[in-house]
């Protein structure tokens, strides 16, 4: 009897190890499916056949904006990080590029500087206003936002 009771064990182990290692198969299966999903989405999001297919979405500031196909647009601004936002979209082989009319200077993209940094005013003034003055004080030079930046500095 006891000997029974010893494969029976022994069997409704190997179905119970069977079982889990074909959840686990269906758990991996799915994980795989999705990260799949998510590529292919954000590849169809930039798909493009003409310049006509393209749009430029979001403004400077939204974490996502950039060129998109119209009928593929994000569904938000994607939260707060920094992107400068083209002029113009164009379709360069059969993806949305943005088209810059001005070029983006690059101590624009992030907060480089503090008025300690500059040893003018009008040089923090200059700085202010090439990264787009007022509606992109990256660097938060004008805290009270009236444009007119450190107002400390001489
Ligand atoms: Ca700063
Ligand atoms: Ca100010």
């Amino acid at each position: 009897m006891a000997k029974l009771n010893k494969q029976k064990m022994k069997k409704l182990l190997i179905i119970i190890s069977v079982i889990v290692l074909i959840l686990l198969g269906i758990v991996i299966g799915i994980y795989y499916y999705a990260m799949n999903n998510v590529e292919s989405t954000t590849a169809e999001n930039k798909f493009c056949e003409t310049n006509s297919d393209c749009v430029v979405f979001g403004e400077t500031g939204d974490c996502n904006c950039g060129c998109y196909n119209k009928n593929f647009l994000p569904e938000d601004s994607g939260g707060a990080c920094f992107c400068a936002a083209p002029t113009s979209c164009s379709c360069t082989k059969g993806k949305c590029e943005g088209v810059f009319d001005d070029v983006v200077d690059e101590n624009c993209l992030s907060n480089a500087y503090n008025c300690d940094d500059f040893s003018s005013q009008a040089e923090a003034q200059d700085v202010f206003d090439k990264c787009g003055g007022i509606d992109n004080d990256i660097h938060g030079l004008d805290k009270d936002g009236d444009g007119v930046v450190c107002e400390g500095l001489s």
